[in-house]
């Protein structure tokens, strides 16, 4: 039996957060989280790239640039899309999520999804850095894996 599981240890992967800026307050506490967990498991700081963009329903098309562009092996999106500030939140959650998914099938470079999609905004402080962990940290962890993980496939 052949058993292909991804490891934490591929330190030479190249990275980029993609985040959108809306809800700054939180979203810079995932960027910080994803770069920890990143530079903690051996991923150099000058193989990750922040590419900040207004807001989670821009994210999917500064990934797919990123992703054609053809220079990382995953990408870590970062946003906070709150319900009680929008009533268009389930476009902006939805599209951004699609739109991810879209990019990671298209290209075959893995986007983790990062974007937190809550009710309030203390949920979304409690997801980010407080009581339910960091979810940009959880993002960065999953890339890592996705990038071990295919590239024991494709060996
Ligand atoms: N973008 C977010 O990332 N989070 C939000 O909560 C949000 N709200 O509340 O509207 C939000 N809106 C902006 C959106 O992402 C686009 O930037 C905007 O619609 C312009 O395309």
């Amino acid at each position: 039996m052949q058993m292909i599981e991804g490891q934490y240890t591929n330190a030479d992967g190249r990275y980029a957060i993609v985040v959108g800026r809306f809800n700054q307050f939180v979203v810079d506490s995932l960027v910080e989280g994803a770069v920890d967990a990143l530079v903690r498991h051996g991923v150099d700081e000058d193989n990750i790239t922040v590419v900040r963009v207004p807001g989670a329903y821009e994210i999917p098309l500064a990934a797919q640039a990123v992703a054609e562009k053809g220079d990382v092996d995953a990408i870590i999106a970062l946003g906070a899309v709150i319900r009680g500030s929008t009533p268009h939140f389930d476009y902006v959650a939805g599209e951004s999520a699609s739109g991810l998914n879209k990019v990671q099938m298209d290209t075959g470079v893995p986007c983790t999804f990062g974007v937190l999609t809550v009710d309030t905004i203390e949920q979304a402080i409690e997801r980010a850095g407080t009581k339910a962990g960091n979810k940009g940290a959880e993002a960065a962890l999953v890339a890592i894996e996705m990038v071990s993980v295919l590239r024991q496939i494709s060996e």
